[in-house]
């Protein structure tokens, strides 16, 4: 960093705004060169701040042009305010007044893509968290809640549609033959809820009946070439519409909801009142060009933002300190939403093991947050995994503590005390609280405490008494800034089986059951089980009730019993992967000593049992057959070996598929039916374990395997099997796997979506040139620097590449920071996310260690910006 350092805010620091906005009028003159935009402010002073006198200082970014700025009509002078880089402040104010603001600014030239910018053709904006403040000057803060009318002017040919939040009140032609479009949107709003589109866009229209009789008419918006693939969308909105009705009773409320496609997007979808704006990634779906996986991103992003309007927009954030309240509870109620529409067990192993890969690895790096921050540089760096998952896991807590239907009381009452207002994480909990009767003032901890903890079981069974204590301690590592950590509340759902894998019932407290939640809430605790009939097995954080590391001594037989026979379905899965990770462990442990790989595979003989259990959902079986990922045993390691970890992982998968060789030849045919794509859970389930079984079965040398992938990659009528062959055929290095990725292309240019997939297997290959093939795809016809999807898709892919991005001589860090420093001035949200792999540079074996860290100090060496700037000082501190 060469200039001054940015410096950090603290929740500690928070104040209410001095003055509150009550109604905000926007004039946008919508121009390919420059946007004008005027702003009539109604502000006054607000009652509740005790600086009676305070000045007003409104945000606006150093890419906003200040033209004119009056108060009640009198043009302010230039002496009479003080105009610094992001900032007017105006020292002598009236207790009420109207701001008038006129500002120019220039969306063709932000690729920021925060604010007002082009994608494709068209205008459109993304305002959370600040941007808002890049379109004009403002309080950008989230608990000024404003109501909007906002007049958009633009050359009717260019922008047939025009579009901002609320309803269409007008609609007519100017002096100069432009459409002049006025919406306004009754419901009080902060700055970050703005939106507005402008472009020449094809739509799809349906409608909602709303549980009490109101007819809401329902628009999704793309540019004319995608209009064919947003059915399921609209389909999913509608599925979401009505399980927040039934599932929480919450209606929508304005007659009109709409739903953008954009290209240029730096996140997934954005939730702005009664105007979506998506990623188009995020909604495109058709059965040609989009995997099952697509499909269900698709229907649970939908879902999410739909779902905030409620748990976001109707009850908002005070502050940014706060965001977890509303992403945490939303992505809470996407994972409902899906879980009920699809496996509930495959949805939560989905769910955990994204977790405990991703967010367990954040909460033990530098960037270790607690779910309430306590301080930010960048709020953009704070949507992470630990806002959004473990902040969803927190809810979820609440939810196994209090029960369904205390839990549904709590939102009842949390929505009707909190509608219209600017909240808090603890005015979430209270009402859980006061709903219940329960008690959370100790589990309120989770929301400041970073970190994973750590909880350790041991049992003992008294065969005379019939009792089995098991002993239970916690403890939470420390994290930056947060040396000391105190007990929290953590529920740890359980059972207990016999030797037979029968579950046994067991009294706790006096409660005779087969399942328990246990409440430990101290450093260390004992819990006696009485009347338990034989020496028991137990089966411990039932459907992962808390985001925690749980180790138990068990036995590799128990293991394989819980494999097989828990009636929880989550632990058999979780039996699986950690049967798995011992096998892997000690694995790696060889190579990384030079000896020559052994292992006596007890996996070999679960996975045997669990292909022939036909009583099985068929995701279960290929999520229990899918061997613990590069990134988890990456988190797990205290010393990260990527080669090592590849090589243990390459010769366990070899052995079990040589081992299995004609039961993953028959599992393959078996579920090699021809269907007419649908995205229903039986065929995606079908098409998984398919996947699965042809990738084991190629793991073989059999010449009918690889047949096998050509014919279904060359047979396939949908994506999901077209592309799974082709990552097949690319992983085994099948001798066809170019000619299979050239006719991909020439099949799929023109869909940009499909090849950001073929972008992102061609970079994540483990090949001896990764780098020169990676610096060939960013001279591709297809590759756009400007597009966040393409950036993700190649750098991404490159990230997954051990061989390329691990090479020993440091090329593949030094081609990422590259990039991150040519990406921090254009886009410092996007070059800030890359950083990620670099940053876990401590936990590297040191040979890569240090030359990690050399990349991440080259990068600080650089004029940067706020985003980038937090994240690698932070890593390097
Ligand atoms: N709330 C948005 C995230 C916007 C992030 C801006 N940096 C999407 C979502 O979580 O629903
Ligand atoms: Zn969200």
């Amino acid at each position: 960093m060469k200039d001054g350092q940015p410096s950090a805010i603290y929740l500690k620091d928070y104040q209410v705004p001095a003055f509150l906005i009550d109604k905000t009028e926007l004039v946008f003159d919508l121009d390919e060169s420059v946007t004008v935009v005027t702003s009539h402010l109604h502000m006054r002073r607000n009652p509740e701040s005790k600086h009676k006198t305070a000045p007003l200082i409104l945000d606006g970014g150093e890419d906003v042009k200040l033209i004119a700025i009056a108060m009640d009509h009198y043009q302010l002078p230039s002496e009479e305010y003080c105009l610094t880089d992001n900032q007017i402040i105006i020292t002598a104010t009236a207790d009420e007044f109207i701001l008038t603001c006129e500002t120019l600014i220039e969306p063709q030239n932000n690729t920021r893509l925060e604010g007002l910018y082009r994608s494709s053709s068209m205008f459109c904006t993304q305002c959370e968290a600040e941007g808002f403040r890049h379109i004009t000057y403002y309080l950008d803060r989230p608990d000024v809640m404003s109501v909007f009318t906002t007049t958009i002017i633009a050359n009717a040919d260019d922008y047939p549609v025009l579009l901002s939040n609320g309803n269409e009140v007008s609609r007519s032609v100017n002096e100069e033959g432009k459409t002049v479009a006025v919406w306004h949107d009754p419901f009080p709003k902060p700055a970050y809820l703005f939106a507005l589109v402008a472009g020449d866009l094809n739509v799809i229209e349906d409608q909602f009946v709303t549980q009490s009789g109101r007819t809401v008419e329902l628009k999704i918006f793309t540019e004319a070439h995608n209009i064919d693939k947003v059915d399921y969308s609209m389909d999913a909105l509608k599925r979401s519409m009505k399980w927040d009705e039934d599932k929480y009773g919450r209606e929508y409320d304005l007659d009109i909801f709409m739903i953008v496609a954009v290209d240029d997007f730096n996140m997934g979808a954005m939730e702005n009142k009664g105007l979506n704006v998506f990623n188009s990634s995020c909604l495109l779906a058709s059965p040609k060009t989009t995997t099952d996986d697509g499909y269900q991103r698709v229907e649970a992003v939908v879902a999410h933002e739909y779902f905030h309007n409620w748990s976001g927009n109707r009850v908002t954030c005070r502050d940014w300190f706060q965001l977890s309240l509303k992403e945490g509870f939303t992505v809470f109620r996407d994972q409902q939403f899906s879980s009920d529409m699809n496996s509930p067990v495959v949805k939560r192993v989905e769910d955990v093991s994204f977790l405990k890969t991703a967010q367990f690895a954040e909460d033990a790096g530098p960037m270790a947050h607690p779910v309430r921050p306590a301080s930010f540089i960048e709020i953009s760096n704070f949507y992470t995994l630990t806002i959004y998952e473990k902040g969803s896991e927190i809810v979820r807590m609440i939810h196994t503590i209090l029960g369904e239907e205390m839990f549904r009381k709590g939102s009842d009452l949390y929505f009707d005390r909190h509608d219209g207002q600017a909240v808090t994480c603890d005015n979430f909990v209270q009402a859980m609280q006061d709903a219940s009767g329960i008690n959370l003032s100790q589990f309120k901890r989770w929301y400041s405490q970073a970190g994973t903890p750590r909880v350790e079981v041991s049992g003992e069974y008294d065969d005379v008494e019939k009792t089995y204590q098991l002993t239970v301690s916690q403890m939470t590592p420390p994290t930056s800034n947060q040396p000391t950590k105190l007990p929290l509340l953590i529920p740890v759902r359980m059972g207990l089986l016999d030797n037979e894998g029968n579950v046994l019932n067991a009294d706790l407290d006096g409660v005779n059951a087969q399942e328990h939640v246990l409440h430990l809430d101290k450093a260390e605790q004992v819990f006696k089980f009485k009347n338990v009939a034989s020496a028991p097995i137990p089966s411990l954080l039932r459907g992962f009730s808390a985001p925690v590391k749980l180790s138990h001594n068990y036995t590799v037989e128990q293991l394989l019993l819980l494999m097989s026979s828990d009636n929880d379905g989550f632990n058999r899965w979780s039996a699986a992967q950690e049967l798995a990770v011992r096998e892997l462990t000690a694995l790696i442990e060889q190579v990384k000593l030079g000896e020559t790989l052994t292992v006596e595979s007890q996996l070999l003989v679960g996975f045997k049992r669990v292909l022939s259990d036909e009583t099985l959902d068929k995701s279960m079986v290929s999520l229990i057959l899918t061997l613990p990922s590069q990134a988890y045993l990456s988190e797990l390691a205290t010393e990260i070996d990527p080669h090592a970890i590849k090589a243990a992982r390459t010769h366990l998968k070899r052995l079990i598929g040589c081992a299995l060789e004609q039961k993953f030849a028959d599992c393959y045919s078996q579920n090699n039916a021809k269907v007419d794509y649908l995205p229903t859970a039986d065929q995606i389930a079908q098409r998984k374990l398919k996947a699965v079984a042809l990738s084991y079965w190629n793991e073989s040398d059999s010449v009918t395997a690889r047949r096998a992938v050509i014919d279904q990659f060359n047979a396939a009528d949908n994506m999901t099997d077209q592309f799974s062959a082709l990552s097949i055929a690319v992983n085994v290095g099948h001798s066809d796997f170019q000619v299979m990725l050239d006719d991909f292309y020439s099949q799929w240019s023109h869909e940009a979506l499909v090849v950001n997939k073929w972008l992102m297997l061609i970079a994540g290959q483990e090949a001896d040139n990764g780098l020169d093939q990676v610096r060939g795809l960013m001279e591709h016809e297809a590759f756009d620097l400007k597009n966040p999807n393409k950036v993700r898709a190649v750098l991404g892919g490159l990230g997954s590449s051990v061989s390329t991005f691990h090479d020993t001589s440091g090329s593949g860090y030094e081609f990422l920071a590259d990039q991150i420093i040519l990406l921090n001035k254009r886009n410092p949200q996007l070059a800030s996310r890359l950083c990620t792999p670099l940053t876990r540079w401590k936990k590297m074996t040191p040979s890569l260690s240090v030359l990690m860290q050399k990349q991440l100090e080259r990068i600080l060496s650089e004029e940067l910006s706020k985003d980038v700037f937090e994240v690698v000082s932070k890593s390097l501190a």
